[in-house]
Order: structure tokens, then C-alpha cells, then sequence
């Protein structure tokens, strides 16, 4: 296993959108793997495949206080969107940034396994805001793009800053 580096807003690289996965190959579980404990050592409760310069449809996310629920959500789809939420997000892309965001309170999405397996599922509260958070990672998008353009030009300035000291 391996912990992967994370990319930081505002690079380009977060925008690319993500492909599906056609072959399930140890390939697949090995970044699986990788990103499960590249998120658990961030700490965080989910990652896509974007934020580690993958850029294949592949999310991890884990809600729980002690890493015991990991879900895997490959070429993962929203089927249903109900209701209205607001949380305060924050991203592994967008360190020491927190700000509250609108999504659907309650989902359905679709999804496969690490092994190709389909499967459905619900969420609803913080595991329905997370889903909607990596599904957009994988679409190139981040949670700041929500932001007025005022916030999202302090935030893209105080993190090339942060950026250019960390050098
Ligand atoms: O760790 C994370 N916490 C979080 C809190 C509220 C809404 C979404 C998230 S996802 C984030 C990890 C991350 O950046 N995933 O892309
Ligand atoms: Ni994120």
C-alpha cells in the first residue's frame, strides 16, 4: 500500500473529468487501496480519484469516527435527488477552507465495486453531501465553484501563497 499525494485547488489538474472504469484488474484494487489509506492518513471521510491525479471514476468514502464502514463507489450515478441541505464542506483540495454549500438532502446513487460489482444504494445527510462532493471532484468540479466569485478569488490567492511558502 501507499499514501498517494493529494493535489491542491487551484491546480488545473482538479478540473480534468474523470473516465469510467471498463477492466476491474488488481490495478483498480490496489488504488482502491491506496486512496482508502491516503484518506484515512489526510484524515478524511471520502477521496476521488481526481485529487490524487487519477483520473478514473473512482471514489472512497468512509463517515465513520473509527475507519470501520469503508465504501468503494466506482462509475458511481445519481438516480434520485430529494430535498434540500446545507452543510459546511471542506476538501483535502482545499486545505484550512470551510464554508456551507447547498446539495440534495437525500440521494439514490449507482455504482460498482472494486470486483465490477453493481450495486445501488441510499444516503441521506452527511454520507448523501459527501457522495455529491466526490461525484464532482470526478466531473472536475470543487465545492468553492459554489462560492461567490469574491471568496473564490481570496481563496485561490491564500492558497497559491500557502503554496509558494511551502516551496
Ligand atoms: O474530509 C472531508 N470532509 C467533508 C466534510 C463535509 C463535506 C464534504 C467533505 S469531503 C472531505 C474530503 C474530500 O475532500 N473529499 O473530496
Ligand atoms: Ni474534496
Amino acid at each position: 500500500m501507499a499514501l498517494r499525494e493529494i493535489l491542491h485547488y487551484p491546480d488545473p489538474r482538479l478540473r480534468t473529468v474523470a473516465k469510467p472504469v471498463e477492466v476491474f484488474d488488481d490495478s483498480i484494487r490496489t488504488l482502491v487501496k491506496d486512496m482508502a489509506e491516503t484518506m484515512y492518513a489526510a484524515p478524511g471521510i471520502g477521496l476521488a480519484a481526481t485529487q490524487i491525479d487519477v483520473h478514473q471514476r473512482v471514489i472512497v468514502i468512509d463517515i465513520t469516527p473509527d475507519k470501520s464502514d469503508l465504501k468503494v463507489f466506482i462509475n458511481p450515478q445519481l438516480t434520485d435527488l430529494h430535498g434540500e441541505t446545507v452543510m459546511e464542506e471542506g476538501c483535502l483540495s482545499v486545505p484550512g477552507v470551510y464554508d456551507n454549500v447547498q446539495r440534495a438532502e437525500r440521494i439514490r446513487v449507482q455504482a460498482m465495486d472494486e470486483n465490477g460489482k453493481p450495486f445501488e444504494m441510499a444516503a441521506d445527510d452527511l454520507l448523501a453531501v459527501c457522495i455529491q462532493h466526490e461525484i464532482d471532484h470526478l466531473d472536475g468540479k470543487v465545492f468553492v465553484d459554489y462560492l461567490s466569485p469574491l471568496k473564490q478569488q481570496r481563496i485561490g490567492k491564500k492558497l497559491q501563497k500557502r503554496q509558494r511558502v511551502a516551496l
